[in-house]
């Protein structure tokens, strides 16, 4: 028989990481971690089995779908926007071309053992597109449902994927004489930018918040590649973590829709070197915009809508502003660099 299994891709990412934490904190024995990159022993630790490889590899796949019986995917494997901008290809072959694929792997494991498979997936707020600056500027809290237009191949990535999900969910073989075999209970929340004091995230566009505070934190310059008053809503690890569990757990009938926006707080880059200096007043940090990469977090909104998110599954996050800072990230982040 086959072994009951949580998977998770992108198991050696940012989220990857804080996400297998907390789930084995919470005694989920059954992961599998799935990543190309390899998967640190503290991480694998934590999994019942780690298995090196790419999400577009069929026989690898094949092998987890005889392996293992699966009741819930967390599909964070993704290239990010930055990156995604240098290799656009490779970006819609992994991010789109293997999210359809684990689909397709999830609706066939609920054949098999006869209950819905759980998609949980991260999408984002790079899946708006917002004219640009003076339009972001004027624009309140964005709701799900507004200016999905994004610009960049990882939001288009993203907002397909959401529109996957639920098709796959809702529609998925609509003709069929018996279209209800299967079963995928699909789930998506769409992050603002992320900010772990354990790790640092590669390849993204809303990385100038980590790396400004990670870069002072080390004693090491850093030139900001956006212009001071570019205002983009955040999120610390620990509250994106509680998110994906909280939505996971929240009963199927409350949820009125499939993808979610949560928000905790929101601030310009110039904020966050305020609060910057006020923990290390040496920090070397300078203000070097990139035009285009500041067009890009200028498509982003300044602020997102979660009402529906609060509605519906009870979302409210536990760090604001401050509590994010003094609680979590000066404290975790000082003793990451001390030693
Ligand atoms: C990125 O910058 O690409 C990501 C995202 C907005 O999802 N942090």
């Amino acid at each position: 028989m086959r072994q009951t299994a949580t998977l998770i891709t992108g198991a050696s990412g940012e989220m990857g990481h804080g996400l297998i934490g907390r789930l084995a904190e919470e005694g989920i024995e059954d992961l599998v971690a799935l990543d190309i990159r390899p998967i640190d022993q503290r991480i694998g630790n934590q999994c019942k089995a780690c298995v090196n490889g790419d999400i577009l590899d069929e026989r690898l796949l094949e092998r987890i779908q005889s392996e293992y019986e699966i009741h819930t995917v967390y599909h964070l494997a993704a290239l990010l926007s930055t990156r995604a901008e240098f290799t656009p290809d490779a970006a819609h072959r992994v991010n789109a071309g293997g999210t359809l694929r684990l689909l397709q792997m999830a609706v066939e494991q609920s054949q098999w053992h006869g209950r819905p498979v759980k998609f949980m997936f991260p999408s984002s707020i790079a899946a708006y597109g917002l004219p640009g600056r003076e339009v972001k500027q004027g624009t309140g809290r964005v709701r799900e449902t507004e200016w999905n237009f994004p610009t960049t191949m990882y939001g288009c990535n993203k907002l397909y994927c959401e529109h996957l999900g639920r098709y796959y969910a809702n529609h998925y073989r609509q003709l069929a004489v018996d279209s209800s075999s299967h079963g995928i209970d699909f789930r998506c929340i769409r992050f603002p930018g992320l900010i772990s004091a354990v790790t640092l995230p590669s390849g993204g566009t809303t990385d100038y918040a980590p790396e400004m505070i990670h870069a002072a934190a080390s004693g090491q310059k850093y030139g900001c590649f956006v212009v001071p008053d570019t205002r983009l809503p955040f999120i610390v690890m620990p509250d994106a973590v509680n998110a994906l569990l909280q939505l996971q757990e929240a009963p199927r009938e409350n949820l009125r829709q499939t993808e979610y926006n949560i928000s905790s707080f929101s601030m310009t880059a110039d904020e966050i070197h305020q609060r910057i200096l006020e923990e290390w007043p040496q920090a070397e940090i300078d203000f070097k915009p990139d035009r285009k990469r500041q067009a890009i977090v200028d498509s982003w909104p300044a602020e997102v809508d979660d009402s529906a998110a609060r509605a519906d599954w009870g979302w409210a996050p536990r760090y604001d502003k401050e509590a994010a800072f003094s609680q979590y990230l000066i404290p975790r982040i000082k003793s990451r660099y001390s030693g």
